[in-house]
């Protein structure tokens, strides 16, 4: 009889070791792992490493310590809208487990951290009466943090919207909402800035206002049609713009203030002087309802134009306020955009369409464009002249499996990161001036609508147990920290 040739005995036929629970092999979180030389070519001295979470995703406790619930609480709950029914009520149990994730973190070698506030624990329903148990929370992971020599990079909203909100004003709809949102953030930064120094006001405004109110595929779930969509965008500027100046006015002094937006990315098809300016007119305008508008003070003719009647309406003020100057601009780099090339016509760009072969990771919308942690930082710099830049989140995802021995050989992942990292190498390299990296993510987690299938983590976690296991890229990742250089 003829044996069914599996992936495994083909490797066997060829001659590979093949990996069992008997099998001795490399431990991915012991030490052993000698990390390559710094030869030069490496990252500028004083590059800053970590990982990046957001309290939703890591946290659990839900109902603990009187947190109120928020439009994830209530959209995952809400049966077809994620993944198996996935919901964040336990997620990574973080909020029990902080100090041993902490000591994961200080395992890798990191020197930051970034995390963030869930709104409805500190003030449960929005506004009004702040929860002291709840900033607790926070006032202890910063001093554990720092008690390891690890630097909090806070994140004021990571999604988590407080329900009341959206029940009481239809959530970021109304202006009420981008208030509110300032006098948490300031209230937050009053209490938490003696110890934390960079702050980020908002994550990823297209996946709040696109995903959460005009597709709907994230919470609150809305469909907004175009001239309330348009609007609903508009006032989440003015929430980060608000929220600026909030936290300004309460931090201590030499608090610093950015965002952490999920640019557009625009990449030359060819790196010839005419493809990259066309790229950089492509991401001027892909970005034109958020960060060009945010960097520029203006919404750009073209995307008014494109709005038509349903432009949002605003004043001078609203425009002042939405561009208050940044000490830094985060960014969270995964998956290209467009390809772009130059032509003669309007508007100077063509976006070339996207084969059907394109790579991906596990999560479809991860297409596999590691010229992205290049491009993305070099437009910055190029178009606005930010001068410090953070990679706020890249990560990969993959439904990782352990194998027979319990180890997760995430090859895949490993292969993305040295690629990315790469690119995000010849930009320093180049004198872009990107100041630190934050990995997504330390640990697998509700990865939202796709709930825990698709997982990004350094560490796996059985979600039975809550067992955290260091997968292969948590040892890659130590050595690139360590040289200080892609390995
Ligand atoms: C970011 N998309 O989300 C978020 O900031 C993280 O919370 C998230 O876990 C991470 O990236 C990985 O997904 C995105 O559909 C979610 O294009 C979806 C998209 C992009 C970013």
């Amino acid at each position: 009889m003829r044996t069914r040739l599996t992936r495994r005995n083909f490797a066997q036929a060829a001659g590979a070791a093949v990996i069992t629970a008997s099998t001795p092999i490399l431990d991915a979180s012991a030490q052993a792992t000698v990390p390559a030389a710094n030869t030069g070519r490496g990252f500028p001295e004083g590059f800053l490493w970590g990982t990046a979470t957001a309290s939703y995703q890591i946290e659990g406790a839900v109902t603990e310590d009187g947190r109120g619930p928020s439009i994830w609480d209530v959209f995952s709950h809400t049966r077809g809208n994620t993944r198996d029914g996935a919901t964040g009520d336990v997620a990574d149990d973080h909020y029990h487990r902080y100090k041993s994730d902490i000591q994961l973190m200080k395992a890798l070698g990191a020197k930051v951290y970034r995390f963030s506030v869930a709104w409805p624990r500190v003030f449960p329903s929005g506004v009004g009466t702040p929860n002291p148990k709840g900033l607790d929370f926070y006032d202890r992971l910063v001093d554990e943090l720092l008690a390891n020599g690890i630097d909090p990079y806070m994140t004021l909203y990571h999604w988590d919207l407080p329900q009341a909100l959206q029940d009481r004003w239809g959530g970021w709809e109304s202006r009420d909402t981008s208030r509110a949102f300032a006098d948490y953030a300031g209230y937050v930064a009053a209490k938490l800035t003696d110890r934390v120094k960079h702050l980020f006001t908002l994550n990823e405004l297209t996946v709040i206002v696109d995903l959460g109110y005009g597709s709907g595929v994230f919470a609150p779930g809305l469909k907004l049609p175009p001239e309330q969509l348009y609007q609903t965008r508009h006032n989440v500027l003015i929430g980060h713009g608000l929220g600026v100046q909030a936290i300004r006015a309460q931090a201590q002094a030499g608090t610093k203030v950015g965002i952490a937006e999920n640019t557009a990315i625009a990449i030359p098809i060819i790196e010839t002087p005419e493809d990259i300016a066309a790229a950089r007119v492509a991401m001027r305008e892909m970005n034109a309802g958020y960060l060009t508008a945010i960097l520029e003070g203006r919404y750009t003719d073209a995307y008014l134009a494109t709005a038509g009647a349903n432009a949002p309406k605003f004043t001078s003020e609203d425009m002042k306020a939405i561009s208050s100057p940044l000490d830094f601009v985060g960014i969270n780099v995964y998956a290209p955009n467009a390809y772009v090339r130059s032509i003669d016509a309007a508007p100077g760009y063509l976006s070339i369409p996207f084969p059907a072969s394109f790579p991906h990771m596990e999560s479809k919308w991860l297409r596999i464009g590691p010229e992205t942690l290049y491009w993305a930082p070099r437009h910055l710099a190029e178009i606005w002249g930010v001068k410090d830049i953070y990679i706020t989140e890249n990560g990969a995802s993959a439904a990782d499996v352990p194998a027979d021995d319990g180890m997760v050989y995430d090859t895949d992942r490993i292969m993305y990161l040295r690629n990315y990292l790469a690119n995000l190498q010849r930009a320093t390299t180049e004198g872009v001036p990107v100041k630190g990296y934050f990995l997504w993510s330390l640990l697998d987690n509700f990865e939202w609508a796709d709930g825990y299938n698709n997982r990004f983590g350094l560490y796996h976690v059985d979600y039975a147990t809550q067992k955290r296991t260091a997968k292969l890229s948590a040892s890659f990742y130590r050595a690139v920290m360590a040289a200080n250089q892609v390995v």
